[in-house]
């Protein structure tokens, strides 16, 4: 006879998707819980950058836009909060997590935001990493974090596009401009490479979450795979990527390019980023700031769901 076990091995080994109430080892669950709530965070977190230019967008049509962008962010926030309590955790501890440090977000995010060309470098090149990283999401195993990745992927290609679009913009705009859209692309290139994570071989989850269907590829073949989308997207705009080794290689179709630095990544995860500490002061604020709405909610709820036993006795 099967065990409860060998049944999730078999639906791994099938391609088959794992959901809620199925059987799952305790190292699946907890690295699930890791990187769906580090990823939840990152999008909520992600709202700050973008957010300092919402009262500076340069036209009405532009702050529109950027307030539906940011909007999105918080939206997918929800849904990987809502696949992560799937696992048996509960959002206000993760949230908790978050706040006492104990819980990552993704590095770029602690990167300041210092013109309106930023905000053009962020939707093509950081939502440009997110889509890479996460189209082979939608297919982890895990059902509803991949369901949850469906919904964000499509979004994140029109954050992408409207990025792109706020560059072709300014390169196509008075040589100030252009300068404006060169020295983003110069500052956030590196960080937008560092998204990916550690190289392979200093990756400590990559084999074992590749193993269980959640990772589809490794750090360094996104790394690669963006690269190699994002230098022709550069020529079209005229701007160029900040890399002298980049070369590109006719037989394999790929670029080589200068790895980022990994010490740098490393400190911005420990938490000496150059935005860390002002990132995670203006969360835990808007935090205890809504504490009235989270209990306004409560209550409402509590009072539904007496009504609903009224009704039903
Ligand atoms: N930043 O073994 P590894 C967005 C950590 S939101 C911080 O390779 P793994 C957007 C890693 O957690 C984009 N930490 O890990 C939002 C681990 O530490 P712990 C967010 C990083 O998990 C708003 C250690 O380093 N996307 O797009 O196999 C506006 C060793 O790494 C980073 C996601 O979260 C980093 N960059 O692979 C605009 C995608 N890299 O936990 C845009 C989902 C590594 O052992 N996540 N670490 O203490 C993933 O795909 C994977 O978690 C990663 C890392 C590829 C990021």
């Amino acid at each position: 006879m099967l065990g409860v076990m060998d049944s999730f091995q078999a639906t791994i080994d099938a391609d088959g998707r794992i959901e809620p109430r199925d059987a799952m080892p305790e190292g699946y669950r907890k690295t699930l819980i890791r990187q769906i709530a580090q990823h939840a965070h990152s999008e909520i977190i992600g709202m700050q950058p973008e957010g300092n230019w919402i009262s500076r967008a340069p036209s009405l049509r532009r702050k529109a836009i950027l307030m539906a962008k940011v909007q999105d962010e918080a939206g997918h926030g929800l849904y990987l909060y809502a696949a992560a309590e799937t696992l048996g955790v509960d959002r206000a501890d993760l949230l908790d997590l978050l706040h006492a440090g104990k819980q990552k977000y993704s590095s770029i995010f602690n990167y300041p935001t210092l013109t309106w060309a930023d905000i053009g470098a962020i939707g093509w090149l950081v939502d440009g990493a997110a889509i890479v990283n996460q189209v082979p999401l939608c297919r982890c195993s895990y059902g509803p974090y991949a369901r949850a990745m469906v919904r964000v992927c499509k979004e994140e290609s029109f954050h992408q596009r409207q990025g792109f679009e706020i560059l072709h913009t300014l390169c196509n705009g008075t040589p100030a401009q252009k300068e404006m859209a060169q020295d983003a692309l110069n500052r956030w290139w590196w960080p937008s490479l560092m998204m990916f994570g550690p190289p392979d071989a200093s990756s400590t989850h990559s084999e074992q979450s590749m193993a269980w269907g959640i990772k589809r590829h490794s750090n360094d073949e996104l790394r690669q795979r963006f690269v190699d989308m994002t230098v022709p997207q550069a020529d079209v705009l005229g701007i160029r990527v900040p890399d002298d080794e980049l070369t590109y290689d006719e037989a394999t179709g790929r670029y080589s390019f200068t790895q980022p630095d990994f010490a740098e990544l490393y400190e911005v995860v420990k938490g000496n980023g150059p935005c860390n500490q002002e990132r995670l002061a203006h969360r835990v604020k808007a935090h205890e700031d809504g504490a009235w709405v989270r209990e306004a909610a409560a209550a409402y709820a509590e009072k539904q769901a007496k009504k609903m036993q009224g009704s039903a006795a």
